[in-house]
C-alpha cells in the first residue's frame, strides 16, 4: 500500500482540480483528500461558493479518491500524515515549498498546476464576483 494525501477547497470543481487529484492518485494505491471546511475557508479568507457537504460529495464521487476528511486547521497535516500512514504529500506547485516541513514525515511533491483554469476565473465567467 502506498498512501497519498492532498488538501484543498475544490470550490466549483473543475478539470484543474481533477487533474491534480488524478495525478496524485497515480502516485500510490490510496488517495486521501483533506477538504477545507466552510469554517476553515473563512480562516483562509477564501469565499467559497459551494458548501462543504456538496464539495465532499463531488470529490468522493471520483473512483480514484478513497477517503475525504475535513481540513479544519493549517496545523493538522502532521497528525494526518502520521494517522493515515502517508507516504506522499501532494499539492499543486502554486504551493511550492510551503509544506516542506512535512519532508520529515513523508515525501513531499508539488505537481504542475493546470494552466488557464481556476475557481476565480470561473466565478468571473459565472458573474459570481
Ligand atoms: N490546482 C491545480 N490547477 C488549477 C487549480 C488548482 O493543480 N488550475 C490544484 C491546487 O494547486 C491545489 C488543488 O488543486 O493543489 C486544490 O486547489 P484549491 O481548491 O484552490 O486549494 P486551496 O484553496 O489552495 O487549498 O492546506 C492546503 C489548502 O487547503 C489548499
Amino acid at each position: 500500500m502506498k498512501n497519498i494525501i492532498t488538501y484543498g477547497t475544490f470550490d466549483l470543481l473543475h478539470y484543474g482540480h481533477v487533474e491534480l487529484l488524478y495525478r496524485a492518485s497515480e502516485l500510490g494505491t490510496k488517495l486521501i483528500v483533506g477538504l477545507s471546511t466552510d469554517k476553515f475557508n473563512e480562516e483562509k479568507n477564501k469565499f467559497c461558493e459551494i458548501e462543504y457537504w456538496r464539495r465532499k460529495r463531488l470529490v468522493e464521487a471520483f473512483r480514484f479518491v478513497d477517503l475525504v476528511i475535513p481540513e479544519e486547521t493549517w496545523e493538522q497535516k502532521i497528525s494526518d500524515v502520521l494517522k493515515y500512514q502517508i507516504d506522499v504529500f501532494v499539492m499543486g506547485d502554486d504551493w511550492e515549498g510551503k509544506f516542506d516541513f512535512l519532508k520529515e514525515y513523508c515525501e513531499v511533491k508539488y505537481l504542475r498546476r493546470t494552466k488557464l483554469i481556476s475557481t476565480t476565473a470561473l466565478k468571473s465567467v459565472l458573474n459570481l464576483g
